[in-house]
């Protein structure tokens, strides 16, 4: 029996689109990253206290539908067919086996599955297929999220009539940075995209992706755009890159830790009602960094032992770490009684 079974859709915390009141400078948001970094955490508390449970983290489960052979050229990803490394083109994935890992997905707790496509945009061919598995993993009773590249309004608009609740896509990195990552999708093709999944009235999941050899600045630039969207994203994962053997990316000087939790706490104020979700680059950190991202405000994760086609720890090592620090999953009763 799952545990979350007995607790309906309905009843997890689903946040509402707000609309931005200030529109973020660049400036001010490289002067949060600029705080003392005790300064920094106290604040991101603050805000996620003012607007969450600080004990409390959804789990989101990523299963790879399509794998590999991607023709965009995005520099950190194994999957881009530009890139020679160990991972295997795969055609879409038969619905049956996709419920089958949703099923498993809800026995381990998660309430979200996440579908990951390695495409530029979806083909019209492939749109009766996704939708029957967002109608398949719904009917299961998980919040479902797709990731499928760009989409056009039509696309957007067959991905809602089915059911779809989140759609993933990333603004990755800063505007002046971007073209030295990606070359083959513009930034304005990506919020082009987004606008599409906002108009259909899709919830959207929009983060991005640091340790690219960007700098302090770049970074800055990349949330002040996600916390400009108007509404903001109701989902922002924070990727640290996983440096995968093959890809342009694979010698990238690993980011100071210190850093990317001050991202994540720097999202966490300038997005105050966010899910800010702490997502690739978690099996690569030991659980102090980690125990530091949620207390700067990170309140989701992906769980499963696989991301896309890189490793994510263990369900049981998430689990183990969430008894040492008193966190439970969303939709889950706390083990101990928090006081009030
Ligand atoms: N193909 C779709 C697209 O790009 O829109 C969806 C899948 S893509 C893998 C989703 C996100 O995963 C990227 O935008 C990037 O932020 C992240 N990602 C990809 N490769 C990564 C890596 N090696 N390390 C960390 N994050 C990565
Ligand atoms: C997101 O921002 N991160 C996830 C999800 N959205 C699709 C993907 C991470 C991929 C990490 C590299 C891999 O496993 O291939
Ligand atoms: Fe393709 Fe997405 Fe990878 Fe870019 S990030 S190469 S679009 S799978």
């Amino acid at each position: 029996m799952s545990i979350v079974a007995s607790i309906p859709l309905s009843s997890l915390r689903r946040p509402a689109p707000v609309a931005k009141e200030t529109r973020w400078a660049v400036a001010d948001i490289a002067e949060l990253f600029e705080l003392p970094f005790m300064d920094l955490l106290y604040r991101a508390q603050q805000v996620h206290r003012t607007h969450f449970n600080a004990n409390e983290v959804q789990l989101s489960t990523l299963l790879s539908i399509k794998t590999g052979g991607c023709s965009e050229d995005c520099g950190y990803c194994p999957q881009s067919a530009h890139h020679d490394t160990e991972v295997e083109a795969d055609k879409l994935m038969q619905l049956e086996q996709v419920l089958a890992a949703a099923r498993a997905a809800k026995e381990q707790g998660a309430t979200r599955f996440c579908m990951g496509a390695a495409w530029r945009s979806p083909k019209e061919r492939d749109m009766e297929k996704v939708t029957d598995m967002v109608q398949g993993v719904r009917a299961l009773g998980l919040e479902t999220c797709m990731t499928l590249g760009m989409l056009d309004q039509g696309q957007a608009q067959q991905l809602k009539d089915a059911g779809l609740d989140y759609y993933n896509h990333n603004l990755d990195s800063a505007p002046d940075f971007y073209g030295q990552i990606i070359s083959t999708r513009t930034y304005q093709d990506r919020l082009d995209t987004l606008s599409n999944v906002r108009e259909a009235g899709i919830n959207v999941c929009c983060g991005g992706i640091v340790g690219l050899g960007e700098t302090r600045e770049q970074r800055a630039g990349l949330i002040a755009e996600l916390a400009n969207l108007d509404p903001y994203p109701e989902s922002v994962p924070i990727n640290n890159l996983v440096a995968v053997p093959g890809t342009p990316l694979e010698g990238a000087e690993p980011l100071d830790p210190f850093e990317f939790v001050r991202t994540i706490a720097v999202a966490r104020i300038t997005m105050p009602t966010t899910m800010v979700r702490l997502s690739a680059g978690r099996e690569q950190m030991d659980e102090a960094l980690q125990a530091l991202c949620f207390a700067a405000g990170a309140n989701s994760i992906f769980y499963g032992d696989q991301l896309l086609t890189t490793a994510n720890p263990q369900a049981a090592r998430d689990r183990a770490l969430f008894a040492r620090l008193g966190l439970h999953a969303q939709g889950e009763r706390p083990a101990v009684q928090q006081p009030a």
